[in-house]
């Protein structure tokens, strides 16, 4: 069966219910150090767990038989520059457990995620590459550049069969985002409903890689399905399906509500996305596993509006 880690976060509690949906919910069990949303909870078994503590992790395993685990807990960018250590520890020693699972042959396969975030300000900005220059200058790019150096390691050193996507910011209306700095283009949405306005903490023309949750979850389970022999890159994937900036989806939002007006007070945020990249060249994962997006801009507008002004 299969275990979620960080299963009540942005993408954890969404990835839990497309699991459940593919595998039945008594397969997938999710866990999280807090408790989640009424409906993750009541559809399948759940754990409290801290990710980081690997005995109470190794008993969860043998206790429900687990053989896949999706690492989904992380502290974010924003939080991460505010608690380096806690963010560090966190990040680093929950994928060193999961890790240290598939080696010691406790578990058979792995799906942790990286990031954007992973490339630096000397990183080229534009259909950034697969393979290029990395030097992150967040805390939270740095624990996710060690933590792919860790999963190829493991992978080619071990066998371990670990599996990676570097996603882009993620706009979701399922469950709020915690601590990123790509989570403008959520709040942006809740914002034009509930107010007509929103104050966006990036300037307008702050372009960066943006990504509709389905296709998030859909990428993720295209690469966990591959052939082992398929997946060429043990490190992460790059992955795009859009890149918008602040101007661009205030725009859109416009044409759905003319009356929305935005106004800019750039924060601590734009130094972290002034480092990334504003879009990213993912032909490696669209050759090695067949990736393709569905959700564009105007497509990820019509689906928030329609599903938060419900
Ligand atoms: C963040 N949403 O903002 C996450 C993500 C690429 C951005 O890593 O930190």
């Amino acid at each position: 069966s299969i275990l979620i880690l960080g299963a009540c976060g942005q993408i954890g509690t969404e990835l839990t219910f497309a699991l459940r949906e593919t595998y039945g919910n008594e397969s997938v069990i999710a866990s999280d150090i807090r408790e989640g949303s009424e409906n993750l909870m009541d559809s399948g078994s759940f754990e409290l767990l801290d990710a980081t503590d690997y005995d109470v992790l190794e008993e969860v395993v043998a206790y429900y038989e687990i053989d896949e685990v999706y690492l989904m807990a992380a502290m974010l960018s924003a939080t991460a520059e505010k608690f380096p250590e806690r963010a560090w520890n966190l990040n680093m020693n929950s994928l060193f457990n999961v890790l240290n699972l598939a080696k010691d042959k406790k578990i058979k396969k792995i799906f942790w995620p990286s990031s954007i975030a992973v490339f630096g300000p000397n990183t080229p900005k534009t259909n950034t590459p697969q393979n290029t220059i990395m030097e992150p200058s967040t805390v939270y790019g740095i624990s996710k550049q060690s933590g792919e150096r860790w999963c190829d390691y493991y992978h080619h050193k071990f066998g371990v069969d670990v599996r990676s996507l570097r996603y882009p910011g993620l706009i979701s209306w399922k469950t709020q985002p915690g601590g990123g700095t790509t989570d403008y283009a959520v709040e942006i949405y809740h914002k034009a409903l509930a107010e007509g306005a929103y104050g966006c903490f990036l300037n307008e023309d702050t372009k960066l890689p943006m990504m509709f949750m389905d296709d998030a979850i859909k990428a993720t389970q295209q690469l966990m399905a591959t052939e082992a022999e398929k997946v060429k890159v043990r490190s992460s994937y790059n992955l795009s399906a859009m890149s918008f900036s602040p101007k661009e989806i205030a725009q859109n939002i416009k044409e759905h509500i003319p009356e929305f007006e935005i106004s800019y007070k750039p924060d601590f945020r734009q130094d972290i996305a002034d480092s990334w990249p504003n879009s990213i060249d993912d032909s490696k994962a669209r050759q090695d596993w067949g990736w393709k997006p569905d959700f564009d801009l105007e497509k990820t507008t019509k689906v928030m509006l329609g599903n938060l002004k419900a």
